[in-house]
């Protein structure tokens, strides 16, 4: 069985307001039973995870957006989720609250500030995935698994490190362990994302295609422009943030 201090939480931050408002402001994390290791300043974020990896020792590291708010109870029901997690499927690396399977259907559960909505659907048990939306990533640290240096910027690293897994023989999960995302619009797919779809499209070439939550990575990036075009009208993305994260969890009924 896990204890709390087998887990420890990361996060990537460039606005410590939102940092404060949401995943710092979790129940476990204001408390101090999950220790935070924020990062600033990070050039990318396979490197900032992987040196954070480094830094601590603990068993089960949580890397989350400093949007995300874990509700009150969080840590209790990962402690059972995971250690039930490692009892049925003992190959187990990564995990997550939301992902894709290998033939593009969606599987998690998630509160999502800019859909307004609850992503997925309660009562599923864990489900292997092909990717994993990066809002929270669960890496168990004795499967080895590391995210990979060579990846520039900040997207896609979580379907990069779920093929690794997958590619090294390991397990990746979808596990119903809600939390909120209080996330802005992305106004853009273009520029970082766009050069880190042509890096994955390479890297990954032998397994395509490979679902993702924003779109497939295909020999030909199609989906890549229905996505971009999908979002043509979306405008700057907003400063502040949508909505309060405590307040969503509420009416979510995550606590
Ligand atoms: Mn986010």
């Amino acid at each position: 069985m896990l204890k709390p201090e087998d887990f420890c939480l990361v996060a990537a931050v460039n606005d410590d307001g939102i940092l404060s408002q949401c995943l710092a402001r979790s129940p476990d994390v204001a408390s101090g039973r999950i220790r935070l290791d924020a990062i600033r300043g990070a050039s990318s974020m396979s490197q900032a995870y992987n040196d954070a990896l480094d830094r601590c020792d603990a068993q089960i590291v949580l890397f989350a957006h400093q949007d995300v708010y874990l509700p009150a109870g969080w840590l209790d029901r990962a402690i059972e989720a995971l250690s039930k997690l490692a009892a049925s499927h003992p190959g187990w690396a990564v995990a997550g609250p939301y992902g894709v399977m290998a033939d593009g259907r969606h599987v998690g559960r998630v509160w999502d500030a800019t859909m307004c909505r609850e992503l997925g659907d309660a009562g599923f048990a864990p489900t292997l995935v092909g990717s994993l939306d990066e809002l929270l990533l669960i890496l168990r640290r004795v499967s080895g698994v590391r995210f990979d240096s060579m990846l520039l910027d900040f997207h896609l690293y979580g379907t990069d490190i779920v093929q690794m897994a997958l590619a090294q023989g390991h397990g990746a999960y979808a596990v119903e362990l809600p939390v909120v995302h209080n996330n802005r619009p992305v106004g853009t797919l273009r520029s970082g994302y766009a050069r880190a779809y042509a890096h994955a499209r390479r890297k990954w070439r032998a397994q395509l295609p490979i679902w993702t939550s924003i779109c497939a990575l295909s020999r030909w990036p199609f989906a890549l422009w229905r996505a971009q075009w999908r979002r043509r009208r979306v405008s700057q993305r907003p400063d502040a943030l949508l909505a309060d994260a405590r307040e969503l969890a509420r009416h979510a009924g995550y606590e």
